[in-house]
């Protein structure tokens, strides 16, 4: 039997299993959301789930790939049903159906434009990742970027998210359809502010009219989005159809630990999210930064310096004594004390919570996984503290440890010719340094690219000092000796 809608009763007979309590089947479809990963039906379409469990609502979602035909030929043979499997202390699992359609926008743009144009949408929420916004060094929309070169010139089939956010926007804008409030929920520092720049530059090239209209129109709230989600894996497949008694073929599996803070800068309605856990507040920056700096960075920094000493999960690495000291003293030394946290959060237990969700052994968090676009997720999770900790006289050693183990990461992957999954791997491989053992060199090469670091950073000779003394240490050592160089600075 598999995982259907005529199938949901005999789920339901487990009485240990949630099944959608609204009517699932006179729902209509009120969000867009832009990249239906694993992150998006893990979080926010579970929100939006319970929301509706609740009080109903007209809240279904419409998920839209840009490119990819996985979700949409998966889900469709499950009538967009899926499995949340929470693994933690405590395990439930629940039937999502709040995903009622999935298009494909390389396939379906006429579609998705329609959806998108459609009165009965009222909100775009969006996980593109760090790359999908577009933006240039100097924070504005790259125009020489490829998806945008080609959406200006086919508006009306674009590639990008960007493309067509604006497109649809100036279709209601005709029509004279209210907009919709568009609701990033990337894992990106004052994602909402980046994206409005991103949609009214894009706007700006087309008509400055319709730039007008949506600065003045269209709510672009900022959010915080936090649930660690590692990817489906095979035996997720297995047990989860096990449990339920239906063959699911893409659940989702997650921890127990979920938050979703969104600025309350809103037009018109919503789900009854605020029913359902999530919290609306004017101070969203406190808590994106607490979460990018402590949870993100120290994932990051365990990703690449676990990944130097030959581990393969983030429980195994953070259950290793000298890594889970190192990432302690990071936090309490180096991060904690580089920002103003939010008035109600207590940071020094905050990040020791998070050091024990990382030491969760029900999941099975690769660190390969958080090793993706490095290039563009330190730029969020370290690069800001150095800059912090430098203004503020601070201690920046441990954090320089943190780039260095990227750097030793990339040269070892360029080296055994090994992938590296990061838009820049193209210009990461065609530094030649990188091949060699001139530590100083490779730090100068890494602190030159001005796409990450800027043009401070190479500047500052402390930073550099402490880079190549990191990186040098980390050389002088086998790979299981990487625990020592960590040991050191414990
Ligand atoms: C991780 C995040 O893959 C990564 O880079 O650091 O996805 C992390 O699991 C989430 O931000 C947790 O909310």
């Amino acid at each position: 039997m598999n995982l259907s809608q005529e199938n949901l009763k005999h789920v339901a007979r487990n009485q240990s299993i949630v099944t959608p309590s609204y009517d699932r089947e006179n729902t209509q479809i009120g969000i867009v959301h832009l990249g239906p990963g694993a992150f998006h039906r893990a979080h926010q379409a579970v929100y939006t789930e319970n929301a509706m469990n609740l009080s109903g609502g007209d809240w279904g979602i419409c998920g839209v790939s840009l490119r990819s035909a996985t979700a949409r030929d998966t889900l469709a043979k499950q009538d967009n049903l899926y499995t949340l499997a929470i693994l933690d202390k405590n395990i439930h699992y629940q039937v999502i159906g709040a995903m009622k359609e999935v298009l494909v926008a390389s396939e379906q743009s006429e579609q998705v434009m329609e959806r998108l144009s459609a009165e009965t949408t009222k909100l775009v929420t969006l996980t593109i990742t760090e790359k999908g916004y577009c933006l240039g060094a100097d924070g504005c929309l790259d125009l020489q970027h490829p998806d945008i070169v080609h959406d200006l010139k086919n508006r009306s089939e674009p590639i990008s998210a960007i493309g067509y956010i604006v497109q649809s926007l100036g279709q209601r804008k005709i029509n004279g359809v209210a907009p919709f409030n568009v609701l990033s929920c990337d894992n990106v520092a004052n994602n909402g502010d980046k994206l409005k720049r991103a949609v009214i530059d894009y706007a700006d090239q087309l008509d400055e009219d319709l730039a007008t209209w949506i600065k003045v129109n269209v709510a672009f709230p900022n959010a915080m989005v936090d649930s660690i989600t590692p990817k489906t894996e095979d035996y997720t497949v297995d047990v989860v159809s096990k449990t339920i008694g239906a063959k699911d073929e893409w659940p989702i599996q997650r921890e127990e630990f979920t938050q979703w803070v969104i600025e309350d800068n809103w037009q018109g309605s919503r789900p009854d999210w605020h029913k359902v856990g999530v919290i609306f507040t004017s101070d969203v920056e406190g808590f994106e930064k607490a979460k990018l700096r402590l949870l993100n960075c120290l994932h990051s920094t365990l990703a690449y310096a676990g990944s130097l000493a030959g581990f393969e999960t983030v429980f195994e690495v953070t259950s290793d004594d000298t890594f889970f000291q190192f990432i302690s003293k990071l936090a309490e030394e180096e991060v904690i004390g580089s920002f103003i946290p939010p008035k109600e959060l207590d940071v020094k237990k905050y990040g020791q919570e998070i050091i024990q969700r990382f030491l969760n052994p029900e999941i099975r968090h690769l660190l390969s996984q958080i090793a993706w676009d490095g290039s563009q997720k330190l730029q969020m999770r370290v690069l800001p503290i150095i800059r912090d900790n430098l203004a503020l006289n601070r201690p920046t050693k441990l954090l320089c440890m943190s780039l260095a183990c990227w750097f030793e990461f990339i040269c070892r992957a360029i080296k055994n010719k090994e992938e590296i999954v990061d838009p820049l791997a193209n210009d990461f491989a065609s530094l030649s340094t990188l091949i060699e053992n001139d530590v100083a060199a490779i730090v100068d090469d890494f602190l030159n690219i001005e796409s990450i670091f800027g043009n401070d950073l190479k500047k500052n000779t402390t930073i550099r000092n402490q880079l190549i003394e990191s990186l040098t240490a980390l050389r002088a050592t086998t790979s299981q000796g990487i625990n020592h160089v960590m040991e050191k600075l414990c």
